[in-house]
């Protein structure tokens, strides 16, 4: 907004040279999935690479990114990009976005909300297709196993999902759940609590391997051994995580790809120009068991 005086752009005015103006609310730090996916935004969303971005870290709190999300609009960016911590409570600041005219790129989690087209585009993982290879190999592998489900965050997309796949497999093996929200620490906890509710649990399915991490030092701090007493199937292969498996403390990880910056780039490129772009772009996944080998675990960019 405003009028800006001519003369200090440089490099052509019109169409071409210009620099993409974007506000990215980031939902927080909770992970190592989260933490490469900052990087690769970042890296992505360059200054070279034409973009002048507004990075904001909402400490997994709703409230900061509703906050963020309304500063880009009294900022006039030319585009918004956000990744929801939960699915549900933007039907109000989705409405503002909107009635500003500028365009919503969704990131990573999903939106439910009653506004109507309240996103250009959509970039992330299927989640319900994750959680159903990891029951898929429960399935297979360990019928009779009784499990807990260690949930993310309640309320996100990736928590949801996940849970919904995997249920659709192997629900009924299910013993018990509660969430970690997605951190380490707090995995440990809600393990620490579960081997006390559910002594006759065999598995632990968990929404993503910092938890699965936490898990592990629950399970050896009651003196069990994790990976052989109680296995663990987990989701995302960060390093860590692949590293449990070479250890045989994971019993097998369904990726979660976070390194999808240069994706994203290029929709908001098109955005910006107005091109047309696909609903939704679902970023390709695979999932790995204990024949990993140390080298792909050292080769692995995060
Ligand atoms: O699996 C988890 C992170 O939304 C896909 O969020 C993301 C999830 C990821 O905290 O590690």
């Amino acid at each position: 907004g405003g009028s800006d005086t001519a003369g200090d752009g440089g490099d052509g005015e019109d169409g071409g040279g210009d620099v993409i103006r974007v506000g990215f609310s980031q939902l927080g730090a909770e992970s190592g999935w989260r933490t490469a996916n900052t990087e690769s935004v970042k890296e992505s969303l360059s200054e070279e690479n034409g973009f002048d971005l507004t990075f904001v870290d909402a400490q997994q709190k709703q409230e900061n990114q509703i906050k963020a999300l309304r500063d880009f609009v009294a900022q006039d960016v030319d585009v918004i990009a956000f990744s929801p911590v939960i699915e549900t409570g933007w039907d109000e600041v989705l409405q503002e976005i909107k009635d500003s005219g500028i365009p919503v790129v969704l990131v990573d989690r999903t939106v439910d909300t009653t506004v109507d087209d309240p996103f250009v585009t959509w970039i992330g993982a299927d989640f319900t297709q994750e959680g159903t290879t990891a029951g898929e190999w429960v399935k297979e592998n360990a019928p009779d196993a009784k499990i807990f489900e260690l949930q993310g965050t309640l309320g996100s997309g990736a928590q949801v999902d996940r849970e919904e796949g995997f249920g659709e497999v192997v629900g009924e093996q299910v013993i018990g759940k509660a969430s970690g929200n997605f951190t380490r620490a707090e995995g440990k906890t809600a393990v620490e609590a579960a081997l006390q509710a559910y002594p006759d649990m065999t598995m632990i399915f968990t929404h993503n391997d910092d938890m699965g991490l936490g898990a592990i030092e629950a399970i050896e701090a009651a003196g069990k051994v994790p990976g052989k007493d109680i296995q663990i199937v987990s989701v995302d292969g960060v390093r860590d995580g692949l590293q449990a498996l070479v250890d045989k403390k994971f019993n097998y990880v369904v990726e979660c790809n976070p390194v999808f910056g240069d994706q994203l780039a290029e929709l908001i490129k098109k955005v910006y120009d107005g091109e047309d772009v696909p609903k939704e772009t679902i970023v390709i996944d695979e999932a790995f068991d204990q024949t990993i080998t140390q080298e792909t675990v050292d080769a692995r960019a995060y």
